[in-house]
Parts: C-alpha cells; structure tokens; sequence
C-alpha cells in the first residue's frame, strides 16, 4: 500500500508530467471500460457464463466449434451494445485535444474511447463490431445483435469472424508498428486497467520508459510491471484520470 501522503505527491507528479507533455501515449485495458459495466477478463466477475472467456478467444476454439464461439461473441454484443463511455474515457477524448501529439493504444474491443469522442485509436486486439472473412481476410462494421448464423462472406462466402486478436495470433503488422513507433516517441505515457499478462501490450509501459518516457501506471491494484514503471497510482480510472487530465 502506498501511504495517503505518498499518493498525493504522485497523483501531482503525474499531472504535472501530463500537463508539460507535448506527446503523450496512453494504453487501455479492460479496466478503463469496468465503470461502464464492460466486465474485466481476470480477477473478480471476469468470467462470463460457465466459460473463461480466454478459452473462446483463440483460433483453435473457432475451427473446432464455430457456433460456440459465435454464440460467445454474440452475447458480449449483446451485453455490450446499451453500455456508455465513462469519466475516464472522456477525459482521455479531452486530454487528446490538448496535446501536439496523442495516440490512445487500447486493448479493448468494445469501441467505447472512439464513441467518447477519441479519434486517434489504434485498437491492439481488434474491434468486436467488425466482422472479418476467415478465408478472404475482407473486414466490414457489423453492428447486429445476434448476428445471424453461420455469417458468410459476400464476396467469397467463407465463415464470417470477429475482427479481433485472439490468443496465439499476431497483432496486425500496420497496428504494431504504429504503437511501437509512437511509444518510441512520446515523453509521457499513461498504462490504465490493464493486467499486465498478455503480451506484447503487458511490456509497452516498459518499453515507452525504456527509450526515455516518464510511465505512470493507473490499476486499481499492483501489477506485475508497477514498480518497474516511472510511478503507479491506485484507485479507479473514473476517479484518477479526469484528475490527471485536468
Ligand atoms: C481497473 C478497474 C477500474 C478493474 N479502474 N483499473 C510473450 C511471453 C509469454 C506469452 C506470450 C508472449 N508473446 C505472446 C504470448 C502469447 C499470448 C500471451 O500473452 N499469453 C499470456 C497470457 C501469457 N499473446 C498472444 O497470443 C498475442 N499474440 C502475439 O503476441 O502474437 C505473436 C505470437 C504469435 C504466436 C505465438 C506467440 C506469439 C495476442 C494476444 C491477444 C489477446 N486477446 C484478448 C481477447 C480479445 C478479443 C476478445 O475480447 O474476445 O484480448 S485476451 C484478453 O486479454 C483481451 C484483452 O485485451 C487482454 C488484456 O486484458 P486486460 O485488458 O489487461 O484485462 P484484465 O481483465 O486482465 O485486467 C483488467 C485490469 O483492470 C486489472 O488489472 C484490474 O485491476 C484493473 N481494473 N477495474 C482501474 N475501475
Ligand atoms: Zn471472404
């Protein structure tokens, strides 16, 4: 634990590191979504139905049992679709407006920061409102729930999936040299709700630090990679965010 003193002088380390920054980073995880009613992955309530949601998310589970993992998809689209960005995804929209330069890398697919009004996102693991052909790789927006099934391509009529990155996939080539280019150049970057155990985006904190970036950490617990980063603040990204931003 940090102590109530400590934690003060570090939320004010941050803002002023965020305020004097001309280019800034920011990484998302589940945890910047958790205020909107989004359920995290890992830790409490971060398992959906009877299935862990890590099982489902892999191109294994999809060539074995389509439908299931349809139906898996479908009902986060379906929990998904009434839910609203929060504080900490509307001060990030605010904090872009601010800065020379701002790239939002996010891990989630759920869409939230863009609908906040952030503009320049670039989504690590993909986007679970677009669909992608399996075999023709031709991606389109899809916004039904429940998509019907089987979902079928229209230009070669092979099985539709989400346009996201499941485990054992690589990130898109164009998506990975965008976040590594922009973590080489920011001074600031900021790493919110995320676990820190799915690589490449757990190690980016670090790697922003390594080539000179002041990384602040925002989790509502310790994490792997706290005490390696510049500073880590505890608390709730609805809370700490809008007070980093401002
Ligand atoms: C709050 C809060 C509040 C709560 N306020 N905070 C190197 C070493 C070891 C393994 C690997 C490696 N490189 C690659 C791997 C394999 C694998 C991997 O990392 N495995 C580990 C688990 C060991 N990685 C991959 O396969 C990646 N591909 C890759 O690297 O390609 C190259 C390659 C190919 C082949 C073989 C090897 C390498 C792809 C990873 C894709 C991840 N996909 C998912 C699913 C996306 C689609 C979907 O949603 O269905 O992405 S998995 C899931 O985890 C999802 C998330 O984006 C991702 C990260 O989760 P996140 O966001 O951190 O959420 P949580 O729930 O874990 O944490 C929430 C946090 O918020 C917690 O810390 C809370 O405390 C906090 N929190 N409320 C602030 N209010
Ligand atoms: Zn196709």
């Amino acid at each position: 634990m940090t102590r109530p003193d400590q934690a003060a002088e570090n939320l004010l380390r941050v803002k002023e590191k965020v305020r004097d920054a001309s280019r800034v980073v920011v990484l998302t995880g589940a945890g910047v979504s958790a205020e909107s009613g989004v359920p995290t992955f890992r830790g409490a309530g971060g398992l959906w139905r009877q299935y862990k949601a890590t099982d489902l998310a892999t191109p294994e589970a999809f060539a074995r049992d389509p439908r299931l993992v349809w139906e898996f998809y479908n009902y986060r689209r379906e929990v998904l679709a009434p839910l609203e960005p929060n504080a900490a995804h509307r001060a990030l929209a605010d904090l872009e407006r601010a800065k020379e330069s701002f790239v939002l890398l996010t891990q989630n697919i759920d869409g939230l920061h863009q609908a906040a009004g952030s503009r320049n996102v670039v989504e690590l693991h993909g986007n679970i409102w677009r669909v992608r052909c399996s075999r023709c790789g031709n991606r389109k927006e899809d916004r039904r729930v429940p998509i019907p099934y089987p979902p079928v391509c229209e230009s070669c009529s092979g099985m539709l999936r989400p346009d996201v990155v499941w485990f054992g996939e690589s990130l898109d080539p164009d998506v990975f040299r965008l976040a590594y280019q922009a973590l080489e150049r920011c001074d600031v970057m900021l790493v919110i709700g995320t676990s820190g155990v799915v690589q490449p985006a757990a190690s980016m904190g670090l790697y922003a630090k390594e080539n000179g970036a002041f990384v602040a950490e925002i989790n509502l617990e310790p994490t792997p990679y706290s005490r390696a980063l510049s500073v880590s603040l505890q608390g709730k990204a609805g809370d700490l965010v809008p007070q980093v931003v401002v």
